[in-house]
Protein backbone atom coordinates (compact mmCIF):
# COMPACT_ATOMS: atom_id res chain seq x y z
CA UNK A 1 0.00 0.00 0.00
CA UNK A 2 1.63 3.38 -1.00
CA UNK A 3 2.09 5.67 1.66
CA UNK A 4 -1.26 7.86 1.33
CA UNK A 5 -3.08 4.91 1.64
CA UNK A 6 -1.73 4.28 4.82
CA UNK A 7 -2.69 8.10 5.85
CA UNK A 8 -6.43 7.25 4.68
CA UNK A 9 -6.61 4.00 6.63
CA UNK A 10 -5.70 6.72 9.56
CA UNK A 11 -7.74 9.60 8.98
CA UNK A 12 -11.09 10.37 11.02
CA UNK A 13 -13.78 10.75 8.24
CA UNK A 14 -17.05 12.10 8.96
CA UNK A 15 -19.66 11.90 5.94
CA UNK A 16 -23.17 13.81 5.80
CA UNK A 17 -25.26 11.35 3.81
CA UNK A 18 -28.31 10.50 2.90
CA UNK A 19 -30.25 7.45 -0.09
CA UNK A 20 -28.68 5.26 -2.42
CA UNK A 21 -26.40 7.47 -4.25
CA UNK A 22 -24.44 8.49 -0.53
CA UNK A 23 -24.51 4.85 0.35
CA UNK A 24 -22.59 3.81 -2.83
CA UNK A 25 -19.64 6.29 -2.00
CA UNK A 26 -20.21 5.21 1.64
CA UNK A 27 -18.84 1.47 0.79
CA UNK A 28 -16.20 2.59 -1.38
CA UNK A 29 -15.02 4.81 1.69
CA UNK A 30 -14.94 1.44 3.89
CA UNK A 31 -12.71 0.08 1.89
CA UNK A 32 -10.07 2.67 2.31
CA UNK A 33 -10.78 4.65 5.73
CA UNK A 34 -10.32 1.91 8.90
CA UNK A 35 -14.13 1.44 9.36
CA UNK A 36 -13.70 2.83 12.79
CA UNK A 37 -12.87 6.22 11.81
CA UNK A 38 -15.93 6.53 9.89
CA UNK A 39 -18.80 8.54 11.49
CA UNK A 40 -22.00 8.83 8.98
CA UNK A 41 -24.13 11.51 9.55
CA UNK A 42 -27.20 10.61 8.31
CA UNK A 43 -30.66 12.39 6.81
CA UNK A 44 -33.48 11.44 9.06
CA UNK A 45 -35.49 13.83 7.47
CA UNK A 46 -37.33 10.67 5.69
CA UNK A 47 -38.16 9.13 8.46
CA UNK A 48 -41.75 8.51 8.59
CA UNK A 49 -44.26 6.44 11.25
CA UNK A 50 -45.91 3.72 9.08
CA UNK A 51 -48.40 0.77 10.46
CA UNK A 52 -47.02 1.70 14.30
CA UNK A 53 -43.48 1.43 13.18
CA UNK A 54 -40.41 3.77 13.30
CA UNK A 55 -39.24 3.71 9.31
CA UNK A 56 -35.56 5.32 8.91
CA UNK A 57 -34.97 4.52 5.29
CA UNK A 58 -31.92 6.51 4.69
CA UNK A 59 -29.90 4.37 8.15
CA UNK A 60 -31.41 1.23 6.83
CA UNK A 61 -30.58 1.75 3.61
CA UNK A 62 -27.26 2.98 4.70
CA UNK A 63 -26.84 0.01 7.30
CA UNK A 64 -27.78 -2.82 4.77
CA UNK A 65 -25.45 -1.75 1.97
CA UNK A 66 -22.35 -1.56 4.42
CA UNK A 67 -23.35 -4.99 5.94
CA UNK A 68 -23.75 -6.26 2.28
CA UNK A 69 -27.49 -7.25 2.62
CA UNK A 70 -28.81 -4.45 0.10
CA UNK A 71 -31.52 -5.74 -2.46
CA UNK A 72 -28.76 -4.87 -4.97
CA UNK A 73 -31.67 -3.89 -7.74
CA UNK A 74 -32.58 -0.86 -5.36
CA UNK A 75 -30.23 0.22 -3.21
CA UNK A 76 -33.11 -0.28 -0.12
CA UNK A 77 -34.72 -3.04 1.90
CA UNK A 78 -32.90 -6.48 1.83
CA UNK A 79 -31.61 -8.79 -0.76
CA UNK A 80 -34.51 -11.29 -1.97
CA UNK A 81 -36.70 -10.83 0.90
CA UNK A 82 -40.23 -11.88 0.89
CA UNK A 83 -43.17 -9.76 1.66
CA UNK A 84 -45.54 -12.30 3.51
CA UNK A 85 -46.78 -10.38 6.28
CA UNK A 86 -47.65 -7.48 3.78
CA UNK A 87 -49.87 -10.00 1.83
CA UNK A 88 -51.52 -11.12 4.33
CA UNK A 89 -52.25 -7.28 5.50
CA UNK A 90 -53.68 -6.76 1.79
CA UNK A 91 -55.35 -10.23 1.42
CA UNK A 92 -56.89 -10.65 5.14
CA UNK A 93 -56.90 -7.08 6.24
CA UNK A 94 -57.76 -5.44 3.05
CA UNK A 95 -55.20 -2.84 3.43
CA UNK A 96 -53.69 -1.91 -0.07
CA UNK A 97 -49.76 -1.29 1.26
CA UNK A 98 -47.86 1.25 -1.10
CA UNK A 99 -44.57 1.07 1.16
CA UNK A 100 -42.70 -2.04 1.05
CA UNK A 101 -41.98 -3.53 4.11
CA UNK A 102 -40.18 -6.70 3.26
CA UNK A 103 -40.38 -9.76 6.28
CA UNK A 104 -36.89 -9.68 7.36
CA UNK A 105 -36.79 -5.84 6.80
CA UNK A 106 -39.61 -6.35 9.10
CA UNK A 107 -36.88 -7.70 11.99
CA UNK A 108 -34.96 -4.34 12.22
CA UNK A 109 -37.99 -2.31 12.42
CA UNK A 110 -39.79 -4.79 15.65
CA UNK A 111 -36.38 -4.04 17.25
CA UNK A 112 -36.24 -0.57 16.66
CA UNK A 113 -39.17 0.49 18.00
CA UNK A 114 -38.83 -2.04 20.40
CA UNK A 115 -35.86 -0.32 22.00
CA UNK A 116 -37.18 2.89 21.21
CA UNK A 117 -40.19 2.27 23.49
CA UNK A 118 -37.59 1.32 26.08
CA UNK A 119 -36.27 4.83 26.43
CA UNK A 120 -33.07 4.30 24.14
CA UNK A 121 -32.11 7.29 21.76
CA UNK A 122 -32.02 6.83 18.24
CA UNK A 123 -28.57 7.18 18.10
CA UNK A 124 -28.15 4.16 21.00
CA UNK A 125 -30.87 2.41 18.53
CA UNK A 126 -28.70 3.27 15.63
CA UNK A 127 -25.52 1.94 16.98
CA UNK A 128 -27.47 -1.25 18.21
CA UNK A 129 -27.95 -2.39 15.17
CA UNK A 130 -25.07 -1.79 13.33
CA UNK A 131 -23.18 -3.24 15.80
CA UNK A 132 -25.47 -6.45 15.34
CA UNK A 133 -24.42 -6.33 12.02
CA UNK A 134 -21.19 -6.20 12.56
CA UNK A 135 -20.24 -2.78 11.59
CA UNK A 136 -17.43 -0.97 12.69
CA UNK A 137 -18.13 2.30 11.39
CA UNK A 138 -21.14 4.63 13.20
CA UNK A 139 -24.11 5.49 11.78
CA UNK A 140 -25.60 8.49 13.36
CA UNK A 141 -28.85 10.12 13.13
CA UNK A 142 -28.62 13.69 12.27
CA UNK A 143 -30.49 14.42 15.65
CA UNK A 144 -32.80 12.24 18.15
CA UNK A 145 -35.50 14.36 17.71
CA UNK A 146 -38.31 13.60 14.71
CA UNK A 147 -37.23 16.39 12.40
CA UNK A 148 -39.17 15.50 8.96
CA UNK A 149 -38.94 16.83 5.37
CA UNK A 150 -42.12 18.08 4.23
CA UNK A 151 -42.66 18.64 0.43
CA UNK A 152 -44.91 21.46 -0.87
CA UNK A 153 -46.29 20.45 -4.24
CA UNK A 154 -48.18 22.07 -6.56
CA UNK A 155 -51.42 19.73 -6.61
CA UNK A 156 -50.73 17.58 -3.74
CA UNK A 157 -50.38 20.37 -1.00
CA UNK A 158 -48.51 19.71 2.05
CA UNK A 159 -46.91 15.75 1.56
CA UNK A 160 -44.81 14.07 3.74
CA UNK A 161 -41.51 12.49 2.15
CA UNK A 162 -42.51 8.97 1.31
CA UNK A 163 -46.16 10.24 0.36
CA UNK A 164 -44.14 12.45 -2.09
CA UNK A 165 -41.11 9.61 -2.88
CA UNK A 166 -42.89 6.62 -3.18
CA UNK A 167 -46.82 7.13 -3.09
CA UNK A 168 -46.71 9.86 -6.01
CA UNK A 169 -43.46 8.22 -7.22
CA UNK A 170 -41.64 12.24 -6.75
CA UNK A 171 -44.04 13.34 -9.91
CA UNK A 172 -45.57 15.76 -7.74
CA UNK A 173 -43.98 19.60 -8.80
CA UNK A 174 -42.12 20.73 -5.68
CA UNK A 175 -43.26 24.44 -5.09
CA UNK A 176 -40.61 24.24 -1.85
CA UNK A 177 -39.16 22.16 1.20
CA UNK A 178 -39.30 22.48 4.72
CA UNK A 179 -37.74 20.55 7.27
CA UNK A 180 -40.58 20.60 10.13
CA UNK A 181 -40.00 21.60 13.99
CA UNK A 182 -36.01 21.86 13.21
CA UNK A 183 -36.23 24.24 16.15
CA UNK A 184 -36.81 21.24 18.55
CA UNK A 185 -33.97 19.28 17.43
CA UNK A 186 -30.39 19.80 18.35
CA UNK A 187 -27.00 18.28 17.79
CA UNK A 188 -26.53 14.78 20.11
CA UNK A 189 -23.03 14.66 21.50
CA UNK A 190 -21.94 12.26 18.74
CA UNK A 191 -22.50 14.19 15.78
CA UNK A 192 -20.88 16.76 17.68
CA UNK A 193 -17.77 14.96 18.37
CA UNK A 194 -17.63 13.25 15.30
CA UNK A 195 -17.12 16.95 13.01
CA UNK A 196 -15.16 17.91 15.90
CA UNK A 197 -12.87 14.85 15.72
CA UNK A 198 -12.73 14.73 12.11
CA UNK A 199 -9.54 15.58 9.72
CA UNK A 200 -11.86 15.37 6.85
CA UNK A 201 -15.77 15.92 6.19
CA UNK A 202 -17.46 15.03 3.20
CA UNK A 203 -20.66 15.33 2.02
CA UNK A 204 -21.62 12.18 0.04
CA UNK A 205 -23.36 12.66 -3.84
CA UNK A 206 -26.68 12.74 -2.12
CA UNK A 207 -29.80 15.17 -3.37
CA UNK A 208 -28.84 18.54 -1.76
CA UNK A 209 -32.48 19.41 -1.00
CA UNK A 210 -33.86 15.97 0.46
CA UNK A 211 -30.73 14.42 1.62
CA UNK A 212 -28.02 16.90 3.08
CA UNK A 213 -30.50 20.12 3.55
CA UNK A 214 -32.21 18.02 6.49
CA UNK A 215 -29.44 17.20 7.75
CA UNK A 216 -27.91 21.04 7.56
CA UNK A 217 -31.29 22.35 9.07
CA UNK A 218 -29.96 20.20 12.39
CA UNK A 219 -29.90 23.65 14.69
CA UNK A 220 -26.13 23.99 15.42
CA UNK A 221 -24.62 21.89 12.57
CA UNK A 222 -23.39 24.62 9.76
CA UNK A 223 -21.99 26.63 12.34
CA UNK A 224 -19.86 23.39 13.14
CA UNK A 225 -18.82 23.10 9.76
CA UNK A 226 -17.86 26.38 9.82
CA UNK A 227 -16.13 26.02 12.96
CA UNK A 228 -14.88 22.37 12.13
CA UNK A 229 -10.44 22.42 11.51
CA UNK A 230 -11.33 19.72 8.90
CA UNK A 231 -11.85 20.89 5.30
CA UNK A 232 -15.43 19.71 4.11
CA UNK A 233 -16.01 18.79 0.54
CA UNK A 234 -18.85 18.18 -1.27
CA UNK A 235 -18.94 15.40 -3.98
CA UNK A 236 -20.86 16.09 -7.05
CA UNK A 237 -24.61 14.15 -7.49
CA UNK A 238 -24.90 16.12 -11.54
CA UNK A 239 -22.98 13.86 -13.65
CA UNK A 240 -23.81 16.15 -17.62
CA UNK A 241 -26.97 18.02 -16.45
CA UNK A 242 -28.34 15.17 -15.14
CA UNK A 243 -28.61 13.02 -11.38
CA UNK A 244 -27.60 9.43 -11.56
CA UNK A 245 -31.05 8.40 -9.69
CA UNK A 246 -34.06 9.88 -8.06
CA UNK A 247 -35.45 13.58 -8.46
CA UNK A 248 -31.94 15.81 -7.68
CA UNK A 249 -32.60 17.51 -11.30
CA UNK A 250 -36.44 17.05 -11.83
CA UNK A 251 -36.59 19.20 -8.27
CA UNK A 252 -33.59 21.89 -9.09
CA UNK A 253 -36.00 22.72 -11.89
CA UNK A 254 -39.30 23.11 -10.40
CA UNK A 255 -36.95 25.28 -7.70
CA UNK A 256 -36.22 27.50 -10.81
CA UNK A 257 -32.21 26.32 -10.24
CA UNK A 258 -29.87 25.40 -13.30
CA UNK A 259 -29.51 21.74 -13.14
CA UNK A 260 -25.74 21.96 -12.82
CA UNK A 261 -22.78 20.89 -10.34
CA UNK A 262 -22.48 24.77 -10.57
CA UNK A 263 -25.83 25.40 -8.96
CA UNK A 264 -25.11 22.58 -6.29
CA UNK A 265 -21.80 23.76 -5.08
CA UNK A 266 -23.54 27.34 -4.55
CA UNK A 267 -26.40 25.56 -2.34
CA UNK A 268 -23.05 24.81 -0.33
CA UNK A 269 -21.36 27.96 -0.08
CA UNK A 270 -20.08 29.05 2.54
CA UNK A 271 -20.25 25.29 4.13
CA UNK A 272 -17.72 23.41 1.67
CA UNK A 273 -13.93 24.46 1.20
CA UNK A 274 -13.71 22.01 -2.40
CA UNK A 275 -15.79 20.16 -4.65
CA UNK A 276 -15.32 16.91 -6.25
CA UNK A 277 -16.94 17.58 -10.02
CA UNK A 278 -17.11 14.91 -12.33
CA UNK A 279 -14.92 14.10 -14.99
CA UNK A 280 -17.83 14.47 -17.53
CA UNK A 281 -18.61 18.09 -16.54
CA UNK A 282 -17.06 21.38 -17.43
CA UNK A 283 -14.53 22.40 -15.33
CA UNK A 284 -15.68 24.46 -12.01
CA UNK A 285 -14.52 27.96 -11.29
CA UNK A 286 -15.55 29.28 -8.26
CA UNK A 287 -13.28 31.75 -6.04
CA UNK A 288 -12.34 30.44 -2.94
CA UNK A 289 -12.92 26.37 -3.70
CA UNK A 290 -10.98 23.89 -4.57
CA UNK A 291 -12.00 21.35 -7.24
CA UNK A 292 -10.89 18.21 -9.25
CA UNK A 293 -12.82 16.14 -11.17
CA UNK A 294 -12.74 12.64 -11.16
CA UNK A 295 -15.02 9.65 -11.93
CA UNK A 296 -18.07 10.23 -10.02
CA UNK A 297 -20.21 7.90 -11.54
CA UNK A 298 -20.07 4.66 -9.40
CA UNK A 299 -20.91 1.67 -11.52
CA UNK A 300 -19.00 -1.17 -9.67
CA UNK A 301 -17.69 -2.00 -6.48
CA UNK A 302 -13.78 -0.47 -8.00
CA UNK A 303 -15.30 2.87 -9.37
CA UNK A 304 -16.60 3.47 -5.21
CA UNK A 305 -13.40 2.66 -3.75
CA UNK A 306 -11.54 4.82 -6.30
CA UNK A 307 -13.62 7.77 -5.97
CA UNK A 308 -13.25 7.05 -2.21
CA UNK A 309 -9.46 6.83 -2.38
CA UNK A 310 -8.72 9.77 -5.33
CA UNK A 311 -10.70 11.92 -3.33
CA UNK A 312 -9.05 11.66 -0.17
CA UNK A 313 -5.91 11.57 -1.42
CA UNK A 314 -6.81 15.32 -3.61
CA UNK A 315 -7.90 16.79 -0.55
CA UNK A 316 -4.58 15.95 1.41
CA UNK A 317 -2.85 17.64 -1.41
CA UNK A 318 -3.97 20.82 -0.67
CA UNK A 319 -5.67 20.75 3.28
CA UNK A 320 -2.98 21.86 5.43
N1 LIG B 1 -38.71 3.10 -2.06
C1 LIG B 1 -39.67 2.90 -3.02
O1 LIG B 1 -39.56 3.48 -4.10
N2 LIG B 1 -40.73 2.09 -2.79
C2 LIG B 1 -40.93 1.46 -1.61
O2 LIG B 1 -41.91 0.76 -1.43
C3 LIG B 1 -39.92 1.62 -0.59
C4 LIG B 1 -40.00 0.97 0.64
C5 LIG B 1 -38.94 1.11 1.56
C6 LIG B 1 -38.94 0.41 2.76
C7 LIG B 1 -37.90 0.55 3.67
C8 LIG B 1 -36.84 1.40 3.37
O3 LIG B 1 -35.81 1.53 4.25
C9 LIG B 1 -36.80 2.13 2.18
C10 LIG B 1 -37.85 1.98 1.27
N3 LIG B 1 -37.85 2.66 0.05
C11 LIG B 1 -38.83 2.48 -0.88
C12 LIG B 1 -36.76 3.59 -0.28
C13 LIG B 1 -36.98 4.94 0.39
O4 LIG B 1 -38.24 5.46 0.20
C14 LIG B 1 -35.92 5.92 -0.17
O5 LIG B 1 -34.76 5.23 -0.42
C15 LIG B 1 -35.45 7.00 0.75
O6 LIG B 1 -36.37 7.44 1.64
C16 LIG B 1 -34.90 8.13 -0.13
O7 LIG B 1 -33.56 8.11 -0.07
Amino acid sequence: MGNENNSALAMKVAVLIGGVGGAKLASGLMQVVAPERLSFIVNTGDDFRHLGLKICPDLDTLMYTLAGLVNPEWGWGIAEDSTITLESLERTYGLEPWFRLGDKDLATHLLRLDLLQRGYSLTEVSDCLARRLGLAARLLPMCDEDLPTIICSDNHGELGFQEYFVKHRWQPVVKSISYRDCEKASMSPAVTVAIEEADIILIAPSNPWLSVAPVLAVPGLRTALKRALAPVVAVTPIIAGAAVKGPTAKIMAELGLQVSEAAVAEFYHGIIDGFVNDIRNQPLDVANLQSTRLDTLMTDKLAKVNLARETLAWIAGWAS
